[in-house]
């Protein structure tokens, strides 16, 4: 991390999942110590903020994608907190709810960097589209709307937001993918470090590949972490649990190497889900791996 102020950002917003329980998340990351954890990392943490779904904002019924307006005006005041914090010095940490606020999070953080690098912490791509999303469900869009590959723009959410570039974003994690997901990924050139191989190079030459990837002639590197690329035997408490995940090991490394190499310019922590969630296990978990994003060692 460059920056030694940390904007903590709760969205207690689910809509954009297929279940229930994700808008828990923020408020239990916060509860198990979050704060006092990166105060004791010598951070400045700012006083914390919450972004909240305007009343009397409904999506009309029948229409494939669902909550499609809530999840847009989240994202448009999500997107305006973000940019504020950046470009006054700070480091945003977004913790979620689902993982559709990250089209949020990429509105306001691509108006302050126009070159952002992304890594995507996930066992899903997120990049279906509008066209070919299978479950309507707009925590699996996100990604593909931060490279314009939907209707929907970065640019509704927060004006003067521009979109990603693929050769500067990386998917570490990916082990269910969606056909034209795999399609899509292929076309765009973007890179994806799926489990296959995770368990062939090692989690540390990927990380390492991915920082080089995403900060290669970036202003800005984003990380995007969704809890279900954790194995669920590790993170319970999440919504679309996919087996076969990284373990605590190879995800605290991964974090730890990320705050090494001192690009990561800002985070989401989402998809925890605290109804689905056994003994507070993957709330604790978050912490202990915000932790090691902030400097947080062993030794
Ligand atoms: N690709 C599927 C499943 C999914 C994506 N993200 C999550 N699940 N968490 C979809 O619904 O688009
Ligand atoms: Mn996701
Ligand atoms: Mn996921």
């Amino acid at each position: 991390m460059v920056q030694q102020s940390v904007s903590i950002i709760r969205v207690p917003f689910g809509l954009g999942a297929g279940r229930p329980g994700s808008e828990n998340g923020p408020d239990s990351i916060m509860k198990f110590g979050l704060a006092k954890k990166l105060q004791g990392l010598g951070y400045d943490v700012q006083a914390d903020q919450t972004i909240r779904l305007p009343e009397g904002v409904q999506s009309p019924p029948g229409s494939k994608m669902k909550h499609v307006e809530e999840v847009l005006a989240v994202a448009g005041l999500l997107g305006e907190a973000v940019y504020k914090e950046v470009s006054g010095g700070h480091i945003p940490l977004v913790l979620g709810g689902d993982h559709s606020i990250a089209m949020g999070s990429l509105a306001g953080l691509t108006r302050h960097y126009h070159h952002l690098g992304v890594i995507w912490v996930d066992a899903h791509s997120d990049l279906n589209t509008e066209t070919t999303s299978p479950s309507g469900n707009m925590h699996g869009i996100s990604l593909a709307v931060g490279l314009g590959l939907s209707h929907i723009k970065l640019k509704q959410m927060v004006e003067g937001a521009v979109p990603l570039k693929p050769e500067n974003c990386v998917i570490i994690g990916a082990r269910d993918l969606d056909r034209d997901e795999k399609a899509l990924i292929r076309s765009t050139g973007l890179t994806c470090y799926t489990m296959h191989e995770i368990d062939r190079l090692g989690i540390e030459k990927v990380v390492q590949e991915a920082l080089q990837i995403a900060g290669n002639g970036t202003d800005g590197v984003h990380l995007s972490f969704d809890i279900d690329s954790v194995d669920p035997i590790e993170a319970p408490g999440t919504g679309t649990p996919v087996r076969g995940g990284l373990s605590y090991r190879e995800a605290h490394l991964s974090l730890e190497l990320m705050s090494e190499s001192g690009r990561i310019t800002s985070a989401d922590f989402v998809e925890v889900n605290p109804l689905l969630d056994r003994n507070n296990q993957t709330s604790k978990l978050a912490v202990e791996l915000i932790g090691s994003l902030f400097g947080s060692r062993i030794l």
